[in-house]
């Protein structure tokens, strides 16, 4: 790497949200002679955010300042001692000779990876090509099985393909916006900012959602639903259009199938009884269908508020079943579009590192796509299994505390802060033979567990592509070195593979190399096609898939449609599907001994379990710590006030947070963000309490609803011993959710 004496800019991607906006990092010499991050700010130039950054992005280069990060390898000699620096080759090895022993004791499936959106798609793609092709387990899950699972699973039965059909341009042609289980202003803000320009210009904004968020204070009609209703709501919205005349008859006949099912299955949706299950006033559902009956263009988008529930795959398929009905889809304004939640999440669900997945969109379930991958990564026929495919990450760590997966290798997430119901992943860690972590900080919740850590680089440490919501593939550029022995995620990766025997398939010298390699892996019957992607290419410019020369457009905003302007979905007919999906309660309702309902999600300047925004002083005081929001008419009841301490307890566990008591919630209802875990005291962890219910289809667990009790605590607790991340620890106290 060539060093330099005077600043440099260099461009990158910003690695939080699933945005990716081009990021410039002012690169010069610190103190320490090494090249350091001076300053971040935005690329004019890239297409995600024309050189717009939210607090986090912005604040890039603090974080990358902080301290904690791993420069060597940790090894602990017994479970219960602290672990130890080790030299990156001891560790390397020995986590290839007690992962061998495991495999050559107990099979390949006793041995499990749990990955990451966060990684680059060269990492997201040797685990997976380790785990299937050279372990020869199907136990591979990602962090996205929390989180985008269940939009995958449904944009593959409604559309017949994963991905978004459309892009951001969309959001400067809509008329109406519905936004729906989604807290953009706070999650997607720079989308946020796109579309309120478009509202500005007089698009109208719905906004579905249970609390009063900053995204609903900005939209023309907030319909504030009961918590795990949406089905009910969208079928209504569905009925209503017929019954108004404004579903467009001539795209249902040409492009979809199973439309004879819908009228009749809508009956049960009628206005009154879709306000009876919602809770919303019928005024406001016929409002919503009128705007979206009479919208030239509209779009929706979605996130957690739907996908992190039991039925968050037809959550997804109701939702499509709007856009077909109005023939609203694949043309610019208008369609179904799932925001992404981390940096590359969209490239790991391309890459197939949940369940039964294969790159490009492929799956060990069909046996062309097992042979085709067999060929591509050179494996003797009938190498790649269809049998041993697991249920979710809620499964695996059950298997895990079982005794069944005796060894697993976590990547870039950090489980025991994350998971719903985290007693099972404690357990399933503690019972399990040799646990292995990697992660870029030393200080985590689930490093606590390792046998080995060992020492990831960030993406500004090397290159990579990652690929945001929109399809759009960056190229992460080295900025500097890795500190002392950390190394790339992908080139840890490739190391443990060669060290188990598998040189053949892991001896790669470059980033580039592998990437080379997985543009091999297109898929013609989805659609995702890399190509045209090289990162000559990508040095460049961003690009958006499916790109097929390298000579082509950078952007290729719509999918489906073909070379004479006719419309292909990916299915076997080419028609895209509705699905008569009925309204079901959550998996836990309200009872006597847990009578209120808890949702949990995220601040806008704090990023899930803190390990990378909570060491950044600006952050931590536009949101300094945890909180429970409680109704005003619960707080009565409860004898609740601002600031005290509340228990808030479920069948699985408790946590004890500071009360906001606030009209953003609905009555029966709480809040509480997931940001804050162990390292900040005890009892903080809300995935103590949260549900591990799952979807059936997308096994994705249902952190949006649980049944709790709240408790105000009287006395004070004694002290938490509160481990600091930083000199400037996270002081838990009261605090609103938009900032001071
Ligand atoms: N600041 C910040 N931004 C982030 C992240 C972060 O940690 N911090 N994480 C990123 C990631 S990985 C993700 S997945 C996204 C998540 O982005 P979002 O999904 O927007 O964020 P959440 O706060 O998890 O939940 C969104 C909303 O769902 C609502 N909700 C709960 N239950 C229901 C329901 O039954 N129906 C409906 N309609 N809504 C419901 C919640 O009240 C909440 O406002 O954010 C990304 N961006
Ligand atoms: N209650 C509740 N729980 C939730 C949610 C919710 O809404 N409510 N949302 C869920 C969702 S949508 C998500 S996406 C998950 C996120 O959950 P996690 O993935 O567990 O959250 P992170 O804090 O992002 O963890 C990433 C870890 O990787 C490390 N890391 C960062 N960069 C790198 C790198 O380049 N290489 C390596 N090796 N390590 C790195 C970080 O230090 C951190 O320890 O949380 C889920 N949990
Ligand atoms: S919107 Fe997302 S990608 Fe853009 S700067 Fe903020 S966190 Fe980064
Ligand atoms: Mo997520």
């Amino acid at each position: 790497m060539t060093s330099t004496t005077s600043t440099s800019q260099v461009r990158t991607v910003c690695a939080y949200c699933g945005v990716g906006c081009g990021i410039l990092l002012d690169v010069g010499m610190g103190p320490d002679g090494r090249r350091t991050v001076l300053k971040a700010s935005g690329d004019k130039a890239h297409p995600a955010n024309a050189g717009r950054l939210c607090t986090k992005g912005a604040t890039t280069a603090e974080m990358l300042a902080a301290p904690g990060r791993l420069t060597t390898a940790l090894v602990r000699g017994e479970r219960g001692e602290e672990p130890g620096p080790a030299p990156m080759a001891d560790a390397v090895a020995r986590t290839a000779g007690r992962l061998r022993a495991i495999i050559d004791e107990h099979g390949p499936d006793a041995l499990a990876f749990y990955v990451s959106g966060q990684m680059s798609l060269e990492a997201q793609y040797l685990a997976n090509k380790l785990a299937k092709g050279f372990v020869g387990t199907n136990q591979i899950e990602s962090n996205s099985r929390l989180c985008m699972a269940s939009a995958g699973a449904g944009y593959k039965l409604s559309l017949g393909a994963d991905g978004p059909p459309g892009s951001y341009e969309d959001f400067d042609r809509a008329d109406v916006f519905l936004v729906i289980g989604s807290n953009m202003a706070d999650c997607h803000p720079i989308l946020f900012l796109r579309m309120m320009e478009r509202v500005k210009a007089g698009a109208k904004l719905i906004v579905v959602d249970p609390r009063r968020t900053a995204t609903a204070a900005k939209a023309d009609l907030f319909l504030q639903i009961e918590p795990g209703t949406d089905l009910a709501l969208l079928n209504g919205l569905l009925r209503l259009l017929v019954d108004n005349g404004q579903t467009d008859p001539g795209f249902i006949a040409e492009h979809t199938e199973g439309w004879e099912a819908m009228p009749g299955f809508l009956a049960d949706y009628a206005p009154a009884a879709v306000a009876e299950i919602t809770g919303l006033a019928e005024d406001d559902i016929r409002e919503a269908a009128r705007l979206i009956g009479g919208a030239g263009e509209w779009m929706s988008c979605w996130t957690m508020g739907l996908n992190q529930s039991t039925h968050g795959t037809w959550n997804t398929n109701a939702l499509v079943n709007l856009h077909l009905a109005t023939g609203a889809i694949c043309r610019p304004g208008s369609g179904p579009f799932s925001l992404t939640g981390q940096p590359n999440a969209m490239g790991g669900r391309e890459m197939g590192y949940m369940g039964p997945g294969l790159p490009g969109q492929r799956s060990v379930l069909v046996e062309a796509e097992r042979t085709f991958v067999e060929e591509l990564w050179e494996l003797p026929p009938g190498t790649l299994r269809a049998d041993g495919v697991g249920r979710g990450t809620v499964e695996m760590f059950q298997k895990m505390a079982d005794g069944e997966i005796k060894a697993c290798w976590i990547i870039c997430t950090n489980p025991v802060a994350s998971v719903a119901n985290r007693r099972t992943v404690i357990e399933g860690l503690e019972a399990a033979e040799f646990v292995v972590t990697q992660d870029v900080f030393g200080e985590t919740e689930t490093n606590a567990y390792a046998d080995v850590v060992l020492p990831g680089a960030m993406w500004t440490e090397g290159e990579g592509v990652f690929v945001n919501s929109e399809r759009g593939l960056t190229l992460t550029r080295p900025v500097a070195d890795p500190p002392g022995e950390a190394m790339a995620d992908w080139r840890i990766i490739a190391a443990v593979a060669c060290a188990m025997g598998y040189e053949k398939g892991f001896s790669y010298d470059s980033a580039e190399d592998v990437f080379e390699e997985i543009r091999r892996a297109w898929n013609p019957v989805t659609g995702w096609d890399l190509r045209g992607v090289t990162f000559e290419r990508l040095r460049a410019t961003p690009v958006q898939w499916p790109a097929a020369e390298v000579d082509g457009p950078a952007r290729n905003p719509i999918r489906y449609v073909d070379q004479d302007g006719g419309l292909r979905f990916p299915t076997a007919s080419g028609r895209a599907a509705f699905h008569a999906r009925p309204h079901l309660p959550a998996a836990e309702m309200p009872d006597d001994d847990y009578p209120f309902l808890l949702n949990t999600g995220r601040v806008q300047h704090q990023w899930h379990t803190l390990t990378k925004t909570g060491k950044v002083a600006k952050l931590n005081k536009l949101n300094p710590g945890p909180f429970v929001e409680v109704h005003p008419r619960d707080a009565r009841e409860l004898g609740i006030t601002d600031g005290d301490r509340v228990e808030v307890a479920s069948r699985r566990g408790r946590a004890v947070l500071p009360a906001v008591v606030t009209e953003r919630v609905r009555p029966g209802g709480a809040f509480a963000p997931f940001h804050w875990n162990d390292l900040f005291g005890e009892y903080l962890s809300v995935n103590a309490v949260t549900s591990d219910a799952v979807d059936p289809i997308s096994f994705q667990p249902e952190f949006k609803v649980c049944a709790v009790s709240l408790t105000r605590v009287a006395a004070p607790l004694p002290e938490a011993p509160v481990r600091a991340l930083t000199p400037t620890a996270v002081t838990p106290g009261p605090a609103g959710p938009f900032g001071l």
